[in-house]
């Protein structure tokens, strides 16, 4: 078997069997450098950025990738070797895939090694967005209070050191100032990541930044720069051997690191920029005036439902997403906390059937093609709870909503941060940067049963509300006495 490597100059063979880009790669200038260029971005935003390359042929909107941590040198060096391109395969739920080859990322800089190729790219005049996916824990504030944390190493290392930057506040602020300094307009910060309000949250951890760093760019900053809100989504699992087996096998391709994805695909968008932007809309696309309700409700009902699944799935030994849906037990569980937890806090949202919303989450989750790993969705739940699950506890409390469903789900995740491994004793694959921490919390238990709450930034003064307690210390001597999920979601369910 002839096996042909990926590659710009190997397209022209690959073009029998597959889609490949048909537009000139090389004309294309890189108008968004996206920083954080993960499986999300390249399911999501490149792909919407190749299609408009491809449909619409504006040459103006390429991408240029940019990697600052020391984890992307992996992906440095593939997108290397593969001249960024990279096989896009979409998982339908009847079992067809469709492969295509996406070429919308025409450069990529590896800003550890070269810090400022980065720097002068993003300040580059064809550069009019800078995108970010970064993760809920890249913006670098307290979840509690929503400040900026200086306490950062990195950060304190950037304020002494501006052109040595090490952060995306460092970067993004280096930039900038050049742009200021050369009478160039500025570039709009477009945040991709799941927080809700993530332009705002953007712009005033950049602004807590640079004021710091240099007063007079923070006014330059406040009065040039947008930062849009927006909605992303698309299911996007960890890439594993079995698709660069598939690709290999199916069609004599050597890509080392393919995407794989569901057939859905949404972005919303307010229509703020500060210096142009690609007609997305044109893609279906949307752009209103204020992001706000949806956000809330992709953050509220499809990222938390993700956690509500995941946690207990793992204590039960499931470890795909579609698993957990085909246990109805889990399953109905879940949809109880979006109907009598989530929906009564979102309110009314123009335009949308919350039902028919909630119905196609569960078809979605339940796609089994798509093998999204539970180890996936529950890694960095520390980052992620106190933006997805933890405010609707809070607003529940005050307004004297259900709590159960998500209060359970946290005394779940101190027994799993605790035991790290399943009912049948398998261990758990617990990805988490503060692993080690929830663990010394959760495992002190038997001393204090409310310990695991006082991380105080990511609980808040939950462990002072008496409510919450009460129900919480209910949760959790009973998952200790007997982690049965099922036994216990079956009496959460009835105890109405
Ligand atoms: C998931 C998300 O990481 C998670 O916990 O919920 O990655 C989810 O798959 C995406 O936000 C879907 O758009």
């Amino acid at each position: 078997m002839n096996i042909i490597q990926l590659n710009q100059q190997n397209l022209g063979s690959l073009a029998a069997q597959l889609d490949c880009p048909t537009y000139e790669r090389n004309a294309i200038k890189s108008g968004i450098v996206h920083i954080g260029v993960g499986g999300f971005h390249r399911s999501h935003q490149a792909y919407y950025i190749h299609q408009l390359l491809r449909d619409i042929q504006h040459s103006d909107w390429g991408i240029c990738g940019v990697g600052l941590r020391e984890g992307d040198r992996n992906m440095a060096t593939i997108l290397k070797k593969q001249d960024c391109l990279y096989t896009l395969i979409t998982q339908h739920p009847d079992g067809k895939d469709t492969c295509e080859i996406i070429g919308s990322i025409v450069d990529y800089i590896f800003a550890i090694e070269t810090p400022a190729l980065a720097i002068d790219r993003m300040a580059h005049p064809d550069t009019k967005i800078v995108s970010l996916t970064i993760t809920e824990g890249g913006y670098n504030f307290n979840p509690t209070t929503g400040d900026f944390n200086f306490d950062n190493p990195d950060i304190q290392w950037e304020l002494q050191h501006p052109n040595e930057p090490k952060t995306v506040f460092g970067f993004l602020t280096a930039a900038l100032k050049k742009r200021r300094d050369q009478g160039l307009p500025a570039f709009t910060i477009l945040s991709c990541d799941n927080i809700q309000h993530n332009g705002e949250v953007a712009r005033k951890m950049l602004l807590s930044f640079a004021k710091q760093q240099d007063p007079s760019l923070y006014n330059w900053i406040k009065k040039e720069v947008r930062f849009p809100n927006s909605m992303v989504d698309r299911i996007t699992p960890v890439t594993t051997k079995s698709s660069i087996e598939f690709l290999k096998n199916n069609y004599q391709l050597k890509d080392d690191w393919p995407i794989v994805c569901e057939p859905y695909l949404q972005w919303v968008i307010e229509d703020d920029f500060s210096n142009g932007r690609p007609p997305l809309e044109r893609l279906g696309v949307q752009f209103v005036p204020d992001v706000t309700p949806y956000e809330k409700m992709k953050i509220r009902l499809l990222n938390a439902g993700h956690s509500v699944l995941g946690i207990p799935g793992a204590i039960h030994g499931h470890t795909t997403i579609n698993a957990c849906m085909e246990d109805n037990i889990l399953a109905s569980f879940m949809r109880a906390f979006m109907d009598k937890e989530v929906t009564p806090r979102l309110g009314k949202i123009e335009g949308i059937d919350l039902t028919t919303y909630k119905n196609s989450l569960e078809e979605r989750f339940a796609n089994p093609n798509i093998k999204d790993g539970v180890s996936r969705i529950c890694s960095e739940s520390s980052a992620k709870l106190p933006k997805f699950l933890i405010p609707t506890i809070q607003e529940n409390l005050v307004a004297g909503g259900s709590i159960k469903y998500g209060t359970f789900i946290l005394a779940a995740w101190a027994y799993y941060s605790d035991k790290g491994v399943d009912i049948n004793n398998s261990p758990i694959e617990i990805i988490d940067a503060r692993k080690e921490e929830l663990h010394q919390r959760a495992k002190q238990y038997e001393h204090d049963q409310l310990s695991f709450l006082k991380i105080a930034d990511i609980f808040g003064s939950l462990a002072e509300n008496e409510r919450f307690i009460k129900y919480y210390s209910k949760m959790i001597e009973a998952i200790y006495k007997e982690p049965n999920i099922h036994k216990l979601m079956t009496l959460i369910n009835r105890d109405d």
